[in-house]
């Protein structure tokens, strides 16, 4: 038996992952009241008046705007308590989140 001892030549590489950030998207419906989706948009996403009302006119027009950027948590827990707050006056406004590419 040899008794050479061979030194695996081994590098550690470490990488930081970032996680995904994740899009709040919102969707456009023919019920909600206009001012209740800018209110919603300014109680939950800290928008002023003129930004939660571009968000809400280009979603009535184009069906979907992304309102804003957050870790996968963030996003989901806001799209989950701006819906609700829809929900709770009866309304089917909705909020969904999809990982940004
Ligand atoms: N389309 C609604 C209306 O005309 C307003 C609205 C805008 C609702 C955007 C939802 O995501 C929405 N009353």
């Amino acid at each position: 038996m040899s008794d050479i001892a061979i030194k695996p030549r081994t590098k550690v590489k470490t990488k930081t992952l970032r996680p995904r950030l994740h899009k709040v998207i919102l969707v456009n419906d023919d019920y909600t009241p206009r001012e209740f989706v800018v209110m919603v948009l300014k109680a939950e996403f800290r928008m002023n008046q003129e930004q939660a009302y571009r968000v809400m006119m280009t979603a009535h027009k184009r069906g979907v705007c992304v309102v804003a950027v957050y870790a996968q948590d963030i996003a989901e827990t806001k799209a989950t308590r701006a819906t609700e707050a829809g929900r709770s006056k009866g309304y089917p406004l909705l909020f969904t989140t999809e990982p940004e590419e």
